[in-house]
C-alpha cells in the first residue's frame, strides 16, 4: 500500500498490492477529499506483494515499483495521468519478494531500488542502483546481501 499523486492533479491517490486479487492497482482520489474511483489495474499477476512509487525515469511523473513472486519491476506512468505501460523487470532473482522500496542508497542524487526477499533459500535484502536515465544496476553483491549471489542485470530503457 502506498499513496502518491499518480495523475498529476495535486491530490493523493492510493496504490495497492492485492495478493488474493492478483493485481497491482491504483485508485484515483477523485475530489481531493478522499472519494475514490474504481480500481485501475497496473499489473495483473499472482502473488502481488508490495508496491511503491517514485519517479523512476526522472521525467517528472510518478512511476510504480512492484514486487511479486521473485520479480522486482517498474511500470512507467506514460502520460503523467496514471496510464501505465507494460512492466519492465529490474530483477527476477528476488526470491519471494515481500517488500519493495526506493531510497538514494549510494548518495548520487537519484533514487535506487530496494527489495527484501523471504524465501529461506534466498532470504536477502538487495538494492539496485539507478543508472538513470539508462538502466538500473543490480547490486546484489553489496553489503546489504545476507546471502551473496552476485548477478549482473541491466535494465535498458527504450
Ligand atoms: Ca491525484
Ligand atoms: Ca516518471
Ligand atoms: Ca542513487
Amino acid at each position: 500500500m502506498y499513496s502518491t499523486d499518480l495523475d498529476g492533479d495535486m491530490n493523493m491517490d492510493v496504490l495497492s498490492a492485492s495478493i488474493g486479487g492478483g493485481k497491482i492497482v491504483w485508485y484515483e482520489n477523485t475530489d481531493g477529499q478522499g472519494t475514490f474511483g474504481g480500481d485501475q489495474i497496473i499489473i495483473s499477476v499472482n502473488d502481488a506483494r508490495s508496491v511503491f512509487s517514485f519517479d523512476v525515469d526522472g521525467d517528472g511523473d510518478m512511476d510504480v515499483l512492484s514486487g511479486f513472486s521473485s520479480s522486482v519491476v517498474w511500470s512507467e506512468n506514460l502520460d503523467g495521468n496514471g496510464n501505465f505501460g507494460s512492466y519492465q523487470t529490474i530483477s527476477s532473482l528476488a526470491a519471494g519478494v515481500n517488500e519493495v522500496f526506493a531510497s538514494d542508497i549510494d548518495g548520487d542524487g537519484d533514487m535506487d531500488v530496494l527489495s527484501s526477499s523471504a524465501w529461506t533459500d534466498g532470504s536477502k535484502i538487495a538494492w539496485y542502483e539507478n543508472l538513470h536515465p539508462l538502466a538500473i544496476q543490480d547490486n546484489l553483491q553489496s553489503s546489504f546481501s545476507l546471502y551473496p549471489n552476485p548477478v549482473q542485470e541491466t535494465l535498458p530503457r527504450n
